[in-house]
C-alpha cells in the first residue's frame, strides 16, 4: 500500500474531526489520510494550522498539492466525491437539503457544546458567564428535542452525513457534558445512538478517555 498523500490536521477530542474520520471509515478511505495531531484552542492558536486555513480551526485537510481544505463540511463533501459507493451526502433534490439541514443541526449542537467547553475549561471560574452558558445549553436542548420529535425515522434510514453528524454530536455531549444527561428527555434518540455508537467507524474514533 502506498503512503497516504493527504494529511488531516486533527485532534481526537474534536467532534468536527470525528465526523470526517467516521465518513472515511464508512467509505473505506481511512488509509488515504495521514493524521497529524494539533493542539489548538481559541487562546492557544497553532501556527502550523494557519497556512491556507487562516481561521485556524480543525479539521483541516492538506492535499497532495499543498492546498488546504476546510472546514469539516467541505472536507466531508470532498471525501464523499472520492469513493465509488452510494453517496453519503445526497447529490441533489430535496433529500440533499434535508440531510444537510439535519447535519447543520448537529453542527449547531457541536458549536454550542465546544463553546461551553471553552468557557468552562479555559476561562477563569470567576469569569464564567452563567446566563451565556445556559443559553448555549438551551440551543442544544431545543435541537435535541426537534431531532427526537421529527427525525428518528430519517436518522434510522441510513448512516449518512446527517446520521454521522448527529452521532458525533451526541458522542461529544457524553464526552464533555455528561451532566446534561441528554438521554433523559430524548429516549428515542438515546435508543438510536446506542445502536449506531457500536458501528466500527464510531468505535474506532471514540474520543480519548
Ligand atoms: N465550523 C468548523 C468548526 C470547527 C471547530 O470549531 N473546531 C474547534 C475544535 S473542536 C477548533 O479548532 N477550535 C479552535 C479555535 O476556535 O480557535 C467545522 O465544521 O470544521
Amino acid at each position: 500500500m502506498s503512503a497516504p498523500s493527504m494529511t488531516l490536521l486533527h485532534n481526537p477530542a474534536s467532534p468536527f474531526v470525528r465526523k470526517v474520520r467516521v465518513l472515511l471509515y464508512e467509505t473505506g478511505q481511512q488509509d488515504r489520510v495521514a493524521l497529524q495531531a494539533v493542539l489548538v484552542t481559541p487562546v492557544n492558536p497553532a501556527a502550523e494550522l494557519n497556512q491556507g486555513n487562516p481561521v485556524g480551526k480543525i479539521p483541516a485537510l492538506r492535499l497532495a498539492d499543498g492546498n488546504v481544505l476546510h472546514d469539516s463540511r467541505v472536507i466531508l463533501d470532498y471525501f464523499d466525491h472520492q469513493h465509488v459507493g452510494n453517496p453519503l451526502i445526497p447529490r441533489e433534490g430535496s433529500a440533499r437539503w434535508r440531510r444537510l439541514t439535519l447535519a447543520s443541526m448537529a453542527d449547531g449542537i457541536m458549536d454550542a457544546a465546544v463553546l461551553m467547553r471553552y468557557e468552562t475549561a479555559l476561562r477563569p471560574p470567576d469569569k464564567h458567564w452563567d446566563q451565556w452558558l445556559e443559553e448555549q445549553r438551551n440551543k442544544i436542548r431545543r435541537t435535541l428535542a426537534e431531532l427526537e420529535r421529527d427525525a428518528i425515522a430519517e436518522l434510522t434510514s441510513h448512516f449518512d452525513v446527517a446520521a454521522i453528524s448527529v452521532a458525533c454530536a451526541l458522542g461529544y455531549l457524553d464526552f464533555r457534558h455528561p451532566d446534561m444527561q441528554w438521554r433523559l428527555d430524548n429516549p428515542r434518540l438515546a435508543a438510536w445512538y446506542a445502536e449506531v455508537s457500536q458501528r466500527p467507524s464510531m468505535l474506532e474514533t471514540q474520543p480519548p478517555v
